[in-house]
């Protein structure tokens, strides 16, 4: 039985989550609270010591293993169970590729801008938010126009690529500001394919920790 150490407010955790989902294994989740999160929890040194030097989650423990880096845990997934890793090796270099992307241009912009927003102690800085969200929209952007000739990032069959970049998308529009069917209408009926993965829920109905209205 995995188990997964993350909240529902956490895209990374829910990444690691819906493939565990589409790949139909059991797993159970190790709740960090969100409270505890925001008070700083996974930075100190303890918690570092014993759960993650990186002071993140989401974390897979399997046997005695703890895995971080959804990225990475994704490609460790998608290996032991053999699906969503790409049909080819030069397949397997484009899940990789996208993942890459997703973890330095897609997610980590968006998901900084959606915590600032949705969660962060004071208002956003203006200017801060500015320069985010151009790095956003051209991350988005670009994701866009690869998917308006296609279904899935790579090759004809959802991989964890998809699994990955889609991962904040699914959150409620008002935390981050962005509706995506209206601004990216390729993207938006790529999330939709991607739902009908088996085993797909949204963030929070699919890990512990209660929604909050967003703050700002
Ligand atoms: N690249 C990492 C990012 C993980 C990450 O940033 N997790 C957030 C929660 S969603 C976190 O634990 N942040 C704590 C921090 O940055 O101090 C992954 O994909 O797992």
């Amino acid at each position: 039985m995995y188990k997964l150490h993350g909240f529902s407010q956490s895209g990374n955790t829910y990444k690691v989550a819906l493939l565990l989902q589409a790949l139909r294994q059991p797993w159970t989740p190790v709740h960090v609270p969100f409270a505890d999160f925001a008070a700083g929890v996974t930075r100190s040194d303890a918690w570092r010591q014993e759960h993650n030097a990186m002071g993140e989650v989401p974390i897979l423990e399997v046997g005695e293993s703890r895995l971080s880096q959804s990225g990475a845990i994704m490609v460790y997934l998608a290996d032991k169970h053999a699906a969503y890793g790409g049909q080819s090796a030069e397949e397997r270099h484009e899940v990789l590729r996208w993942l890459f992307f997703d973890n330095h241009k897609f997610t980590s912009y968006f998901a900084t801008y959606r915590f600032m927003k949705a969660f962060g102690a004071v208002a956003p800085d203006p200017t801060v938010s500015k320069w985010l969200r151009s790095r956003i929209d051209n991350a988005f952007g670009i994701v866009e126009t690869h998917l308006a000739s296609r279904e899935y990032m790579v090759g004809l069959q959802p991989t964890i690529a998809d699994l990955s970049l889609c991962g904040y998308l699914y959150f409620p529009s008002e935390e981050s500001g962005y509706d995506i069917g209206g601004q990216f209408p390729a993207m938006a009926r790529w999330l939709e394919r991607v739902r009908q993965l088996p085993g797909w829920k949204p963030p929070y109905d699919l890990l512990p920790g209660e929604q909050v209205a967003p703050r700002w």
